[in-house]
């Protein structure tokens, strides 16, 4: 069997020759009728009978892997899909440096790399569950299809995970791939694990902001889980990473095509000063500020998703050996940290101070720092579209401080550049800094969909090019009446 290709023969696509693997079979057999349940209940709303343009892995080599087809998500072939092995991988930090990777999870941390990857996995589904609404109110049918890619490419995260569980933690994995498939997102009695993910998606400019930086927060995620010692969970994680590149892609071109849709009306209607916004509201695009507002919600929120700045789960995963930090193997030192520093904003006499901390302790904030650097670069490239424009506006990011629910600044109330506020202050200023009642309802209100091949709501710009080369009046979905 040729591990580059996918074996589509099975009811479960693979590249891990499940068909002589005959136990985990049995138990990825067993769930699927579950997790088609889930994906029922909990996938996206209406559309199912729908015939939608998308991807699927035919290969896991990085050129070349996708098939594009008109499939009915139902029928979405979800599969198990790993990177090929490299029989000379190492453990490439921690205190097991230098020892052969393991394909077998070792004993003692058993506990620990359970629990990596159902955290992982939980927030996958919960992504779909989030999103299953916005169908309803797609600003085009090229949109609608690059949700659906997204939802369908979120269960197959889940398989993944699932995989992992069902193969390497015996009866108590298998328990855990069950309750994957139980808890919802923002229920009062089992809501997913991570804060973000019980949080709603309302519109499609929130759907863009989530693609953008809490998918972002995957990436960084799966980087580190990338670069694990235990050799499935690394390759697992490296197929993923191809399939999330789209997914930040969608945010990224989305939240653009926002900027560029409101900053030509603006022109066009000779409003200069972008805060006139009921002015650039009654064009029916939204306004900057507002922009502002989203995107300093959810960069805050996934903040939060990095845990504490110091944190001795952080040191005990990379210790382990379990989990790397950002492109681990690229970075010039020893790999231990034991001796290290880093330097960590804290909270110190109620002033936000920079402080050095043990490195090893110190990795969640190190990893939430590249993270920062990342959506840098991609607000740098949202601001060339306005400036283009001739709009005179700059989108940035808040202050680390900023609206946070995990960590250091979790109890103090700072603005977005970083001052703090009292409680009283704050209930004054703070619908200036993240979306009010309001602003939610100006955006709801214009959430009409389009369905219409070639055809895009107004507060909204056609994309440059099309997915898979494909012409600006594709039928991406067929909706099925
Ligand atoms: N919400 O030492 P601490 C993705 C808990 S996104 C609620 O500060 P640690 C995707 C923590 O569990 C990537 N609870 O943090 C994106 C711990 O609880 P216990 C998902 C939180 O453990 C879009 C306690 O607080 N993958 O793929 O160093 C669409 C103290 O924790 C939160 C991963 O996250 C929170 N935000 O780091 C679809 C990778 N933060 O143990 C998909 C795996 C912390 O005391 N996860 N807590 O009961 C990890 O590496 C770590 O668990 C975390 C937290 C980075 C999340
Ligand atoms: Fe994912
Ligand atoms: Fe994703």
């Amino acid at each position: 069997m040729n591990i580059m290709n996918v074996d589509y023969t099975t009811k479960i696509p693979n590249n891990v020759n499940l068909a002589e693997d005959r136990q985990v079979l049995k138990a990825l057999e067993g769930w699927h009728p579950g997790y088609l349940d889930w994906w029922n209940d909990m996938g996206p709303e209406g559309f199912q009978e729908s015939l939608v343009y998308l991807r699927t892995a035919i290969s896991v080599d990085p050129k070349g892997w996708a098939k594009f087809d008109y499939v009915r998500m139902p029928e979405y072939r979800w599969g198990v899909l790993l990177a090929p092995q490299d029989e000379q991988r190492q453990v490439n930090f921690g205190q097991h440096k230098g020892e052969k990777a393991w394909q077998e999870v070792p004993g003692e941390y058993r506990a620990m790399l359970r629990r990596l990857v159902v955290i992982q996995g939980d927030t996958e589904p919960a992504s779909v569950e989030q999103q299953r609404h916005l169908g309803k109110t797609a600003p085009s049918l090229y949109d609608m299809r690059n949700l659906f890619q997204v939802n369908v490419e979120e269960g197959r995260h889940l398989w993944a995970m699932v995989y992992l569980l069902q193969k390497y933690f015996g009866r108590d994995g298998r328990e855990e791939a069950d309750d994957l498939l139980r808890r919802r997102s923002g229920d009062e009695d089992a809501p997913r694990m991570l804060g973000a993910f019980n949080e709603a998606t309302p519109d499609w400019l929130s759907f863009f902001m989530f693609t953008f930086f809490t998918d972002r927060d995957g990436k960084m995620q799966l980087e580190s889980l990338a670069q694990s010692g235990f050799d499935p969970l690394s390759r697992t994680c490296r197929f993923m990473l191809t399939e999330e590149a789209h997914h930040m892609f969608v945010g990224e071109t989305g939240v653009s095509r926002v900027l560029q849709r409101t900053c030509d009306a603006m022109k066009a209607a000779g409003i200069e000063d972008p805060n006139e916004i009921e002015k650039v509201r009654a064009l029916g695009v939204i306004d900057l500020p507002t922009m502002q507002k989203k995107m300093n919600l959810h960069y805050s929120l996934s903040l939060d998703l990095f845990g504490s700045e110091v944190s001795t789960n952080a040191a005990n995963f990379y210790n382990s050996g379990l989990k790397g930090r950002f492109q681990e193997t690229k970075i010039d030192d020893d790999h231990r940290l034991t001796n290290d520093i880093y330097k960590v904003l804290k909270l110190v006499d109620g002033k936000i101070t920079l402080v050095d901390e043990p490195a090893l302790t110190a990795l969640n904030m190190r990893l939430r720092d590249d993270y920062t650097l990342d959506c840098e670069k991609g607000v740098e490239r949202w601001n060339k579209v306005i400036e283009k424009t001739g709009v005179n506006f700059r989108l940035e990011l808040p202050h680390t401080a900023f609206h946070r629910q995990i960590g250091e600044f979790k109890d103090v109330n700072a603005t977005p550049k970083g001052v703090i506020v009292s409680d009283a202050e704050w209930a004054k200023i703070k619908n200036d800094y993240l979306p009010s009642t309001a602003d939610g309802d100006f955006i709801s209100s214009l959430m009409e969909p389009v369905s219409e091949p070639g055809k895009f709501a107004n507060w909204i710009a056609p994309p440059k090019v099309g997915i898979d080369n494909k012409p600006g009046d594709f039928e991406y979905v067929k909706i099925a009446a």
